[in-house]
């Protein structure tokens, strides 16, 4: 059986205007992209990175896959419609399901339910349908997996939707993929992310980043002259990838961003871009110094070739380190590829810019204008991430952490009946919207990071952006609308991207014209199957029963802290007493001469410092918050005085809960001794 489906994974068919592939989604170990360090990762038919896509939109493309991890895994084609077939979007626990935990190491004090596991069990199989000839949609995509952060280890490709004709012409076209980097597994990297040792929420940084090219399905391979890392020698990274140029011709780069985490800056030296396409919307051409991209965003830039073939050029991609808590020393955020004119030829390379000129995405003027159609109901979302009651900090929309349902919350709406308009009956974090509603969702970020937010089965439409919410200047906050037509019944994740804050909880599920979806009730009995073979409910409420409120079992925060003296408070602050009046006790035992010898004394404090390098990560977050303030934030940051005012508090309540949970260890400790 693997054999075969080995053999059928070497070839994608075309037939009949559907294009299929075959993934077995497998681990491929010591894959090495970055040249530093050889690693685990998810990819597909035993190779790393999975292969590009590229489909014409006269064809739907089914995928075939099959699981060979020792995890449940669901695939997410990214920014497709699915129209009223929302269980083929493989977003785990709204279309599929997920809900494992995990093994916790002994600091982690929440159970990491929503990160978790979901859609395809272990050796299972399950073709994803993707509707491209009916959905109307073109440019540029990709496909990752939607469970487990397995993304992050690995599981995203590029996907190219090519129309018939298109709006702007070029004479040929390469795709670039760009993506942050890291080599510790994602399951302990978040580990260490949700953990009471990380109350102030700092995301796992990036030890590498990536870049690589292709065209025609295929990935370019390295410089000729390279010597790449043996498992991923048949595609070029970074300074062994390089895009060949020929002078006369304007070529089509689709950048996407597959990060993790970090947003890139990205430019050609010697080259001039211009914007034509922004996450499947053409654009009308727009001149930009710099391409700043979010994560999992799209773009497409015409890049002319120069006549001079005497030099080649170099291609920049720097992280965004604004979003990274520190920088290590070790870290390069800056990766360069190149643009090769005549293999002889040297690589110009200028180096660093002083300034990102990046264009803001709002000013950008699609092919095909819209007009904003007015709302008919407004979902407002205020993003807090702060220390919740267990300890560990959390992402949240109006101070509500979001966990994954018991049952998929598409095989609620299908089984509830005229229940299922009750967002109740969802669990936490559910909206029901009605059937051709127009949806402003108006989100405000509380928070000092940024968040490139995704709502999944529509594209939404841009209609306002503010600097500064709170300020009453026009200039800073103008009126605020996000319009967004329900047009497409079923069940859609609206998230944050980081995969970070998306386990953290950042997200919610959008319960779209439930009524409408139940006569649309198309959901394959191999979706059922994988989640009994799961041991999961098929349906009811989010807890699986037949009830709008009974949610018995479901999985819930943990919440914010509540400020005030609880039983626990008192405890710990009888705790703290105690210990300092033995610190007390111990200085007068000290002037009484109960003193140990030098060499005592040495032997215990090598131990501290061996246990003080062990918490380093603590000791070292309190340090930094300790050394900035607000003031110094906003001059280095350029913010205006509120968000800076905000930054400032946001830090201040870092370090107090940063103080109460080293206490809260300390006691900890001296109970467990
Ligand atoms: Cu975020």
């Amino acid at each position: 059986m693997i054999l075969s489906l080995l053999w059928l994974s070497l070839v994608s068919s075309v037939m009949g205007g559907v294009q299929e592939v075959w993934w077995n989604i497998t681990y491929v170990e010591n894959a090495n992209p970055d040249g530093l360090f050889d690693r685990r990762v998810v990819g597909v038919n035993g190779t790393w990175p999975p292969p590009p896509l590229d489909v014409n939109t006269t064809d739907s493309l089914v995928v075939h896959v099959h699981n060979s991890l020792e995890q449940p895994t669901t695939l997410h084609h990214h920014g497709m419609f699915f129209n009223s077939s929302s269980w083929m979007d493989g977003a785990a626990g709204v279309s599929e399901w997920f809900g494992l935990f995990l093994p916790l190491p002994a600091l982690v004090t929440h159970r990491l339910s929503f990160i978790v596991f979901s859609g395809i069990p272990p050796n299972g199989d399950f073709d994803y349908v993707v509707p491209i000839n009916s959905s109307g949609q073109w440019g540029t995509y990709w496909v990752h997996a939607h469970a487990s952060g397995q993304y992050v280890d690995g599981l995203r490709a590029p996907l190219v939707l090519h129309p018939p004709t298109e709006v702007h012409s070029y004479d040929e076209e390469f795709t670039v993929v760009l993506g942050d980097w890291y080599h510790q597994q994602h399951a302990d990297l978040l580990q260490q992310f949700l953990s009471i040792a990380n109350p102030g929420g700092a995301e796992p940084v990036p030890d590498s980043a990536v870049v690589y090219f292709a065209q025609n399905a295929s990935y370019l391979g390295p410089i000729s002259s390279s010597s790449p890392s043996p498992v991923t020698a048949a595609v070029g990274f970074n300074e062994n990838a390089t895009l060949p140029f020929q002078p006369g011709k304007t070529y089509r780069l689709r950048i996407v961003n597959t990060s993790a985490f970090a947003a890139f800056f990205f430019w050609i030296d010697g080259h001039e871009m211009r914007i034509i396409e922004v996450d499947g919307t053409d654009v009308e051409e727009a001149p930009v110094d710099t391409i700043g991209i979010a994560v999992a965003q799209r773009y497409s830039i015409l890049v002319t070739a120069r006549n001079d073939t005497s030099s080649n050029w170099a291609i920049h991609a720097n992280m965004d380190v604004d979003m990274f808590d520190t920088v290590p020393d070790a870290l390069n955020p800056n990766v360069t590829s190149s643009i090769t004119y005549s293999s002889s030829a040297s690589t110009t390379n200028l180096g660093a810019v002083d300034d990102y000129n990046v264009v803001d995405d709002i000013t950008l003027v699609p092919v095909q204008a819209i007009a904003a159609p007015p709302p008919t109901k407004t979902i407002v979302l205020e993003v807090i991430f702060d220390t919740m009651d267990d300890g560990t900090n959390h992402g949240t929309f109006n101070s509500t952490v979001y966990n994954s349902p018991e049952v998929p919350a598409i095989l609620s709406t299908l089984s509830l009946g005229g229940n299922a308009t009750f967002a109740q009956a969802y669990g936490p974090q559910s909206f029901v919207v009605d059937h051709m509603d127009v949806v402003d969702i108006v989100v405000l970020n509380a928070d000092a990071g940024k968040h490139p937010f995704h709502l999944h089965g529509h594209k939404p439409m841009l209609v306002g952006k503010a600097e500064d919410y709170t300020s009453d200047d026009p200039t800073l906050n103008p009126p605020l609308v996000e319009g967004q037509m329900a047009d497409n019944p079923g069940v859609w994740f609206f998230h944050c991207h980081i995969e970070w804050h998306l386990e953290a909880g950042l997200a919610l599920q959008l319960i779209e014209a439930p009524l409408v979806a139940q006569q649309h009730d198309g959901v394959p009995q191999k979706l059922k199957d994988n989640c009994e073979a799961l041991g999961r409910p098929i349906s009811g409420n989010a807890a699986g029963f037949a009830s709008t409120t009974d949610l018995q079992g479901l999985t819930v925060g943990p919440f914010p802290q509540k400020l005030g003296w609880h039983p626990r408070g008192i405890g710990a602050m009888f705790g703290c007493v105690f210990t300092a009046a033995l610190g007390m006790a111990t200085v007068v035992w000290y002037t009484l001469g109960g003193h140990i010898t030098e060499e005592e004394m040495e032997e215990e404090v090598k131990a501290k410092i061996a246990a003080k390098e062990k918490r380093g990560r603590l000791f070292g977050l309190l340090r930094r918050q300790a050394g900035l303030d607000g003031d110094q934030l906003r001059a280095a940051e350029g913010y205006t005085e509120p968000q800076a005012r905000r930054f400032s508090e946001k830090l201040d309540r870092e370090q107090n809960s940063n103080i109460i949970s080293l206490c809260g260890q300390i006691i900890a400790n001296a109970y467990s001794r």
